[in-house]
């Protein structure tokens, strides 16, 4: 599938899914119990699953599991990066090549830009609850990255004209992530838990491919920091979840961390991130509940550098990564309450950005998409 397929197949399935999930609304009017009737997430025989049990579904870790319950999960998500920015002003190409300095010597400005990059991520991942008070996670990811780029001439002047463009493209396994969740705290409305994660360095961080150089020469070379799937470093992933609920309304909050332990074999490491979320949910019956969800981040740049990775693009400078950044996210989450679907969660998020300031020139992101399934056993 082309890049362009590919989004409009992602936006095609937001209307298809919720289509495909219209029949279960008359379905479930027959069988509505009483409201309060139950809170259980995965429910007894026939009692009502709630929909906002889990939250919005971008949110990794944020709810816990009862003694001996398994949960499945698969996630898709496809993020679009559009136009490059420094700091929180846009900046064309042209500017990019005339203006800011190439670290690698000759020429003395970039010559190369990225336009546009996508990402298109699997996740695949399971919950088991040894106790009430712990539950184990484990997410793998597939993905799949996607970067346009305009190249321009290497001859030295004020305004080198431009030579062609060109694609990259990397694919494979990324890193894999195992966290505990340990009870903190829980009563008829507030819960809370803390997140201990670890990442491993699963993922990819010599993916190659070829590019067309300012020369007008297409080598085969290792590719920039962004392009590639995994970050290279055992990460630690401290975080703090808390969720409550009164009535139709729940809400949430959730602070995350990316702790690099250490450089990579290549001589680097992603900067440390920290983020925090808040979400409101409102269930307008028990299988369907929408979300607003704010999320904002910020990450230092890359420290150290990867020798083998030295072109005259910003993606090649560790200092043009990071920055701070805050999304909207609006989502819904669908549960299944009768017959063959019941226990199934079907859930999206859609994220669009408020605010960026990227330690640039940068790529920034312009919209994101999640969708999912759960289901516990
Ligand atoms: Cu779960």
């Amino acid at each position: 599938m082309t890049t362009a397929n590919r989004t409009k197949y992602v936006l095609n399935c937001l209307p298809a899914l919720a289509i495909a999930l219209t029949p279960l609304a008359p379905a479930l009017a027959d069988d509505t119990p009483p409201p309060g009737a139950g809170f259980s997430v995965s429910g007894g025989h026939g009692a009502p699953i709630r929909a906002d049990g889990h939250a919005p579904i971008g949110v990794m870790g944020e709810h816990m599991h009862k003694k001996g319950e398994w949960m499945l999960s698969y996630r898709y998500m496809h993020m679009d990066m559009d136009g490059n920015r420094i700091g929180t002003r846009n900046v064309s190409p042209r500017t990019i090549v005339q203006t800011v300095p190439n670290r690698f010597g000759m020429p003395a400005t970039l010559r190369i830009v990225p336009t546009r990059m996508t990402m298109d991520m699997h996740m695949f991942g399971a919950m088991y609850a040894p106790t009430n008070n712990l539950t184990l996670m484990g997410m793998v990811n597939y993905i799949d990255k996607e970067m346009d780029h305009l190249t321009y001439s290497g001859m030295p002047v004020a305004v080198p004209p431009l030579i062609g463009g060109f694609t990259t493209q990397s694919e494979g396994f990324g890193d894999t992530r195992i966290s505990g969740l340990y009870r903190l705290y829980k009563d008829s409305v507030h819960k809370a838990h803390l997140n201990l994660g670890l990442s491993l360095p699963t993922g990819s961080v010599t993916e190659r491919d070829s590019i067309l150089i300012p020369g007008g020469a297409t080598p085969n070379v290792r590719l920039p920091y962004a392009m590639q799937l995994g970050t290279g470093t055992f990460d630690l992933l401290p975080g703090v979840t808390y969720t409550g609920r009164v009535g139709d309304f729940s809400w949430g909050g959730q602070f995350r961390s990316e702790i690099r332990l250490g450089e990579n074999d290549e001589g680097y490491a992603w900067g440390d991130l920290y983020g925090l979320t808040g979400w409101l949910a409102y269930e307008w019956d028990y299988w369907i509940s929408t979300s607003v969800r704010l999320d904002g981040w910020t990450q230092d740049s890359i420290s150290g550098i990867d020798p083998n990775i030295a072109t005259p693009v910003q993606t090649a400078n560790p200092d043009f990564y990071g920055g701070e950044q805050l999304f909207a996210y609006f989502g819904a989450n669908m549960v299944g309450q009768t017959g063959i679907i019941r226990g199934h969660r079907f859930a999206f998020e859609v994220g669009v950005p408020i605010y960026r300031n990227l330690n640039g020139p940068q790529l920034e992101t312009d919209w994101n998409v999640i969708v999912g399934w759960q289901k516990a056993f």
